[in-house]
């Protein structure tokens, strides 16, 4: 199903965090035709950030948009994802369709994307969505410096937290009821809950139900004629070492909450009440606290099939040519 061009333009701005996932994030948005992408901010969590930033101006040049700004960040989480997840996506940048395209070299510079985040945020005509598929930690901050930009954000979307299933953080000290991009920085997470902004969640609740399968990967390879199919196959055949362990099964969490931006009716949603746990064994568990908790709009399920033809039609579309 292609998008609909009635939708209004949506502005938006991009915090990822250099996963594989963020990375077939930045390519769905750059092919909605009603997203108009005011930005890329990088959180160095499930990355390493020189990386990231490169993969990320190589595929902004790769779909002729070298006008996008991007900005990396330099503030760490508390629990640092594991480093082999972090260097993984360094494959990225070594593929035979990636590794040629030349980038400007200031493009690897560390900069503070709190500053632009502000700036983004302040010339934005209209309200945005801020969507986020890593840690929340740089909009938080963001906010704390600027809090009257709160009124510039008109829906925060975030892949992030584990509601009614169990997490995928498995570590020390740990209970495992968190996701990892609230556990990274579970503070940050706790005050976001306690904003009052509007936050629609899609927690592993939802992402659980559509792991990143041979069965999906094989579709895509008879359409790999296209460019971006292509390249998104690719990608994803980088991301399947991982199977079967739960915990290191790979999702399509980041891509699923891209693409409520374009096919929010394939979602079903609840309001529920929420909180985040802010430190101990449970730190970054997001937990129901009726009476108390913050309302957010929480994704708690997907129809699979419109949300792969989705994903399909999209990646046939070519925006290499465009300007
Ligand atoms: O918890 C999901 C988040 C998503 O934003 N990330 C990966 C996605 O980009 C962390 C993560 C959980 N399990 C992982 C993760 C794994 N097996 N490999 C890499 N990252
Ligand atoms: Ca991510």
């Amino acid at each position: 199903m292609q998008p609909s061009s009635s939708f209004t333009t949506k502005h938006v701005l991009f915090d990822h965090d250099g996963g594989v996932d963020d990375f077939l994030s930045l390519l769905l948005l750059l092919h909605m035709p009603h997203v108009k992408l005011l930005g890329v901010s990088v959180t160095p969590a499930d990355c390493y950030l020189e990386t990231a930033l490169l993969t990320t101006h190589k595929l902004l040049a790769l779909a002729n948009r070298p006008d996008v700004e991007v900005s990396g960040g330099n503030y760490h989480g508390v629990n640092a994802f594991p480093s082999d997840w972090r260097a993984k996506p360094k494959i990225l940048n070594a593929l035979p369709t990636m590794i040629n395209v030349d980038v400007d070299a200031q493009a690897a510079h560390y900069d503070d994307n709190t500053a632009f985040i502000i700036r983004k945020l302040e010339a934005a005509p209209d309200p945005v969505v801020f969507l986020m598929t890593g840690p929340c930690s740089s909009l938080v901050h963001a906010l704390e410096q600027a809090p009257t930009l709160r009124e510039k954000i008109a829906e925060v979307v975030w892949m992030g937290g584990a509601v009614d299933v169990i997490g995928n953080v498995k570590t020390y000290n740990h209970n495992g009821t968190a996701e990892w991009n609230v556990f990274w920085d579970p503070i940050s997470a706790h005050k976001l809950f306690r904003s009052g902004l509007p936050i629609t969640i899609v927690p592993l609740d939802a992402t659980n139900t559509v792991p990143v399968s041979f069965d999906f990967l094989k579709r895509l390879a008879t359409q790999a004629n296209y460019f971006f199919s292509n390249l998104a196959g690719q990608f994803w055949a980088t991301t399947i070492d991982t199977i079967p362990a739960y915990e290191y099964t790979y999702f399509m969490w980041d891509v699923l909450t891209t693409s409520y931006l374009a096919i929010p009716e394939a979602f079903d949603f609840e309001m529920l009440e929420l909180e985040v746990s802010p430190s101990g064994p449970s730190a970054g568990q997001t937990y129901r606290k009726p009476g108390s908790g913050q309302w957010v709009k929480t994704a708690v399920g997907v129809r699979k099939e419109e949300f792969y033809e989705f994903l399909f039609a999209l990646l046939k579309q070519d925006i290499v040519t465009a300007s």
